[in-house]
């Protein structure tokens, strides 16, 4: 038997957006977003027609929630605040019933031991903002620390754990390259644009969080990819391994954490001739605005080879022109998903960033295993019985407590999600909850076995196995 004991006060929880868990209902104030505008538009692009609208109705369940929080163990919770819920139109006027859900749902956390880390961007760009270009626009970069430093006013005296964004490249990469997020361009200068203004937003944001002189931390939340080269001895793989990891990884994770850009990406910019637009003092904001501390969402890591398929410019440049995907033979696969399963990659994601990042502060902000059709396990109490995800995330903190046991700063680890949710393009199709959503039953409420599994592990800080 080992057991895997963790650091005391070790933050046990789960993840989860705004969009995605609040739904809307009439009357309440909030603006549209892209994702509604999207949904209006082309609403056969979502999993079974079902739209941002409808989602787990947390706007009124969040007490009952907040309970099955407590009974899943979780001393932690992030969500977002909605910007387009805060402000309809994405500047201007706020919106004080979103001001009255967010201070209670808040309260509610804390009033039941509770954690609250608080998100501000989880890729819903209000739609106003979006029709004058979204993040391509300098003026919605000014909107968004308006935005950040109001939710810092507002909450701020009770919020300690902040975030300026999740997943920041996902906006640049989604939106701009591979046509799963609004407004599905594929134009890699305007990625590139994208990219520099949400790095600007989140200096920007650091720096009036510093000003307001409150008494919590500010961060980022980064979607770690680690870039595995098919052959660690062949340079030309090796190679495109660290652009791989300059385009998808260090983007972000090096403005935010040492406040300067990478050198093989402003090379390439040059190169392509597509720096974006800034000012001078921007990139001195960014230098002096780097973060307190990072949260690090894995899931998958990215394999790549040495160019070996012709370039294809249909589309203009793209980051593929310099690496090409490798199907690694020995991979493991979640089927729904269709991405891999390699737990180590945690591991050195989180020695990376003790070796080359100044050992930051930081913690696993999501990591978790989206599967279809759960109601396969329903067992005869009505319980879905999820061994598979209990499995998934023992493995990982295994490797997380052998990071941490070698001098990794990791404080936490937090669940993607709480309660199954609804994602992007594939709303209810894979399931990630410790508890399960019945939306044919007005969204009834269900602990899994892994939300029960997870509860004993926080109580005890920890897990033995054989
Ligand atoms: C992350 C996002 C989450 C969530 C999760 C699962 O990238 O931060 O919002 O959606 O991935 O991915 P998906 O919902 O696409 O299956």
């Amino acid at each position: 038997m080992t057991t895997y004991q963790f650091p005391q006060g070790f933050w046990w929880g789960s993840a989860a957006s705004g969009l995605q868990t609040e739904g809307t209902i009439p009357g309440d104030g909030k603006g549209k977003n892209i994702w509604d505008h999207w949904y209006e538009i082309a609403p056969e692009k979502f999993f079974n027609g079902v739209g941002p609208e409808k989602t787990s109705q947390l706007y009124t369940k969040y007490k009952e929630d907040v309970q099955l929080m407590k009974e899943t163990g979780h001393n932690s919770f992030r969500t977002s605040i909605q910007w387009s819920r805060l402000f309809p139109e994405g500047t201007g006027e706020i919106n004080q019933q979103a001001v009255d859900f967010y201070n209670e749902y808040i309260n509610e956390l804390i009033a039941n031991g509770i954690e609250p880390f608080i998100n501000l961007y989880h890729f819903d760009m209000p739609m106003p903002l979006q029709e004058k270009g979204g993040w391509l626009d300098r003026g919605t970069v000014e909107a968004y620390v308006h935005y950040a430093k109001t939710c810092f006013q507002l909450f701020g005296d009770r919020v300690k754990h902040w975030f300026t964004h999740n997943e920041p490249i996902v906006p640049v990469e989604m939106g701009y390259l591979y046509q799963q997020h609004y407004p599905a361009e594929i134009n890699l200068e305007h990625a590139v644009q994208v990219g520099f203004h949400e790095a600007l937003s989140n200096a920007l944001a650091v720096k009036a969080y510093r000003e307001m002189g409150l008494d919590g931390e500010i961060g980022i939340i980064l979607n770690l990819t680690p870039s595995y080269p098919r052959d660690e001895n062949d340079p030309k793989d090796v190679k495109a391994s660290v652009i791989a990891d300059a385009f998808f990884n260090r983007s972000f994770l090096d403005p935010a954490v040492k406040g300067e850009f990478p050198k093989e990406l402003i090379e390439i910019c040059k190169e392509l001739e597509i720096l974006p637009d800034y000012q001078e003092e921007d990139l001195k904001t960014i230098k002096a605005n780097t973060v307190d501390v990072l949260g690090v969402n894995y899931y998958q890591p990215r394999r790549v080879k040495a160019k070996e398929t012709p370039i294809d410019h249909s589309n203009g440049p793209l980051p593929e022109d310099y690496f090409d995907y490798y199907d690694w033979p020995e991979k493991r696969i979640n089927p729904y998903r269709g991405w891999e399963i390699y737990e180590k990659g945690i591991y050195d994601i989180l020695i990376n960033l003790r070796d080359n990042y100044g050992n930051i502060r930081c913690y696993i902000s999501e990591n978790g295993m989206g599967v279809e059709d759960e109601q396969r396990f329903l067992n005869a109490e009505g319980m879905i019985e999820d061994d598979y995800r209990i499995e998934f995330v023992t493995e990982h903190l295994k490797y997380v407590h052998q990071a941490i046991q070698e001098g990794a700063n990791c404080l936490g680890y937090h669940m993607w999600t709480c309660m199954d949710n609804w994602s992007w393009l594939n709303a209810y199709k894979n399931r990630y909850g410790f508890i399960s959503v019945d939306l044919a039953e007005d969204g009834k409420r269900t602990i899994k076995k892994s939300g029960h599994w997870f509860k004993t592990v926080s109580e005890a800080n920890g897990f033995t196995v054989e």
